[in-house]
């Protein structure tokens, strides 16, 4: 028997492993299911490509943070659709689905695991607090989402001004804390790490970047659970008045019929409630006002890229900001 080494010991993420196309099956494959041959496919293979005109600008450590956010996405969405009890991702079944929910969550907590892994190796305790931070936040708006907003002891079923903003600043923070933060200090991490004496300005750049696209992202996120069905959007689609959750359009459509109050309290969850809803939603502006507002955000995050100067990586943005608007899956 040969001394472990420091390799064998991280169980190494190889750095000699090709960037783009690394596989996390491995994981599945450690506790076989069924026999290789039926064993299902993972649906969320790591996909992280960089423009062929971009390829060059990017220092190895910033394409290495891609991909450690890459990894803590996809093992938040292994969690998630353990929580959501959610059948398919990306056209695929789901983790929990192919695999059951230990393995699903064993999945999400290996590539946790190797991203910190990774992230210890940039060197940088800036950035390793940050990143660090954003798994917290991933949990905090999860359990954010879980909490009751409304209780019946307070009688808040009117669509008073105050209980309405109320409600509002819960979804926006729950919203900023399940998706934006990833975005935000993803961005400004590659700023930390790219250095130069711009430091503070191109910081709160990027994170305004990320903040303002991530919640355009979600807000997209929650107007086409109610738009769009399975066939475009590759998971189920109107998912969230079944979990419960009364998300932009079910927040506006509230302001404009008072009916709504009631069903947000009971989570949707008295027999045709969830009809019910969907059809207050569909005869309100909620889905219009929901996209407008992450419009507003998009177009914010448009804005605070101008402290930059002009390149081909501001301009791949900048047209991130409208495909963010116009994605129909
Ligand atoms: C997507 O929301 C979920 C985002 C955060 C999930 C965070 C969890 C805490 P959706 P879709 C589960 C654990 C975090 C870890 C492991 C880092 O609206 O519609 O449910 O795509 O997304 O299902
Ligand atoms: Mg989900
Ligand atoms: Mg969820
Ligand atoms: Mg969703």
């Amino acid at each position: 028997d040969r001394p472990l080494t420091r390799a064998d010991v991280l169980n190494d993420w190889n750095p000699s492993m090709p960037d783009t196309t690394t596989s996390f099956q491995t994981v599945f494959d450690l506790v076989p299911p069924t026999p290789p041959a039926e064993r299902p496919r993972m649906p969320l293979e790591l996909g992280f490509a960089v423009p062929p005109t971009l390829a060059g600008t990017l220092l190895p450590t910033q394409r290495r943070l891609a991909q450690i956010v890459e990894m803590i996405h996809v093992a938040s969405l292994l969690h998630d659709d353990v929580i959501d009890a959610s059948a398919l991702r990306r056209g695929a079944p789901s983790a929990p689905a192919a695999f059951g929910n230990k393995l699903a969550v064993l999945g999400g907590d290996f590539l946790l695991g190797r991203a910190s892994t990774a992230l210890s190796r940039l060197g940088d305790s800036e950035v390793v607090e940050l990143i660090a931070s954003v798994i917290a936040n991933l949990v905090e708006g999860e359990i954010l989402q879980m909490k009751d907003v409304f209780t019946p002891e307070l009688g808040l079923v009117a669509a008073t001004p105050a209980v309405c903003s109320d409600a509002w600043s819960v979804y926006l923070k729950k919203t900023y804390l399940k998706t934006a933060s990833l975005m935000a200090k993803g961005c400004r991490a590659s700023v930390i790490l790219g250095g130069g004496a711009q430091g503070e300005v191109w910081k709160e750049a990027a994170y305004a970047f990320g903040r303002n696209f991530g919640l355009a992202f979600q807000l997209v996120d929650d107007v086409l659970d109610y738009e769009a069905g399975e066939a475009t959007l590759g998971k189920p689609g109107g998912a969230d008045l079944q979990l419960g959750l009364a998300t932009g359009p079910a927040l506006y459509a509230w302001e404009e019929h008072p009916e709504m109050g009631p069903l947000i309290l009971r989570k949707f969850e008295q027999e045709g409630d969830v009809e019910l809803a969907r059809d207050l939603v569909r005869r309100s502006s909620g889905v219009a006002r929901t996209r407008a507002l992450a419009r507003a955000h998009s177009e914010k995050a448009r804005e605070v890229l101008q402290v930059l100067p002009d390149s081909e990586a501001k301009s791949a943005l900048e047209i991130l900001t409208d495909k963010v608007i116009t994605r129909t899956s």
